[in-house]
């Protein structure tokens, strides 16, 4: 027997010593996409003739050989990191990087400049999301967008976000796959700001304008995107939590709730049970945050453990899982490669907790064998039983997949200029 089988043999006996099916968790983790952002592949570059980069408070630092410069070697890229990932995925993509020879200007993009990713999807099976493109623009260069003073430029990015819910709901037709339209904008301001309410006054009015029309949510589905500051914003961002909870909240759209967007000992975990409580479903933009914003490469880190089995609790169905980093110091296939399978083993990890049992022991105050166990399931073979669904899925387990990594680089990545 191979040592993958082996092991997964040994680990679904320890997992049934504590009345945990591992077959039925296998099965559970099939079904749950996890959608790759397309920006880590060029450090939020994007592929307009004329604008494109981070902006707007974020930014991708580093200079590692290899960034996608053009749609091609980006879904190159991609279908690397597609064939050392099991599971389900989908990709998340950003308008700015349509696929067109020529320039169009953002409030111009139509379905077809985005035909080449709608086919390469169909190709590998995998739904899409979409993001409209608030910045890296002349005309967000005040970081304010929807909530600029300025009649015309607000109207511009009216027409942009119409426009992409268009592209998002064409997208989702063709795939027959729902699309997530995830709208986030930079507005806000670095220093002391006396007209708060004016601002996320003009926001509900853009906001207003860029939903108004109907679209099947069996296609697309807008989620909206909160933020707590961006470097150059640091004093006032328009569309703060309480501004999008509330938001989402009384126009029935999905809340987006990105890791690094909170005060540092705020977590996003605690937030999926009680949004969810009142809104259908969500968006996360799972990320690391090092002590601010920073958009590291997702850790299977203890918050990381939690968000899984909270969205495991609550009901997968119900949370739409994106990833939401740009690290540009390593290896970017490696990036997404690491960032979504730890993404999968905690989900993993969640479902295969004797949750009912747990469950049980904090009804009826067994506080003390409730932590027991919850301390003794951190030792289980977790690490057999992703490996074992990495083979089922034909994709390197362990730290196989390095030697593919390395494998591309010196073929493809570092022949890049
Ligand atoms: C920015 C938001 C946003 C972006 C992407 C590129 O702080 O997290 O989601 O990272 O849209
Ligand atoms: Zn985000």
């Amino acid at each position: 027997m191979k040592r993958t089988e082996k092991n997964f043999k040994a680990a679904c006996e320890c997992y049934a010593a504590v009345g945990v099916d591992v077959e039925k968790a296998l099965a559970a983790l099939e079904e749950i996409p996890i959608s790759l952002h397309c920006w880590q592949g060029d450090d939020v570059n994007g592929f307009e003739k004329h604008a494109g980069g981070a902006s707007g408070g974020i930014l991708a630092t580093g200079n590692y050989p290899g960034r996608a410069r053009t749609p091609e070697e980006l879904r190159m890229d991609l279908e690397q990191a597609f064939r050392l990932i099991p599971g389900a995925k989908k990709l998340n993509l950003h308008a700015i990087y349509l696929d067109t020879p020529k320039v169009v200007e953002r409030n111009a993009i139509e379905p077809r400049h985005f035909q080449s990713w709608i086919d390469w999807a169909k190709a590998q099976k995998c739904g899409l999301d979409f993001n409209p493109t608030y910045f890296g623009h002349p005309k967000a260069a005040d970081n304010l967008t929807l909530a600029h003073p300025d009649k015309g430029i607000r109207q511009f990015w009216i027409e942009h976000g119409i426009a992409c819910r268009k592209i998002a709901a064409a997208m989702g037709k063709a795939l027959g796959q729902v699309c997530i339209m995830n709208t986030w904008i930079p507005d806000g301001f670095k220093d002391i700001t006396v007209d708060r309410k004016g601002a996320r006054e003009r926001l509900i009015t853009s906001l207003d304008a860029c939903f108004a029309e109907k679209l099947p949510a069996k296609y697309m589905r807008d989620a909206v995107e909160s933020k707590l500051f961006g470097i150059g914003v640091e004093s006032c961002t328009v569309g703060s939590s309480e501004f999008y909870l509330a938001y989402a909240l009384k126009n029935d759209l999905l809340l987006c709730l990105d890791s690094g967007h909170f005060h540092p000992t705020e977590v996003i975990s605690d937030k999926i049970s009680s949004v969810l409580c009142f809104l259908d479903e969500i968006l996360l933009h799972v990320s690391h945050p090092v002590r601010w914003d920073s958009d590291h490469v997702v850790l299977f880190d203890d918050e990381l453990r939690n968000i899984g089995a909270e969205i495991i609790r609550c009901g997968a169905k119900r949370v739409h899982i994106g990833l939401d980093y740009f690290d540009a110091t390593i290896n970017r296939v490696a990036a997404w490669t690491i960032g979504t399978r730890n993404m999968q083993k905690a989900l993993l990890a969640a479902l295969l907790l004797p949750q009912k049992k747990l469950n049980a022991l904090e009804k009826s105050f067994g506080n003390t064998e409730k932590l027991a166990l919850l301390e003794e399931c951190k030792q289980l073979p977790l690490g057999a039983v992703y490996d074992a669904f990495c083979a089922r899925h034909d994709v390197p387990a362990g730290f196989g997949f390095m030697d593919e990594v390395k494998a591309y680089e010196k073929k493809v990545l570092a022949k890049r200029g």
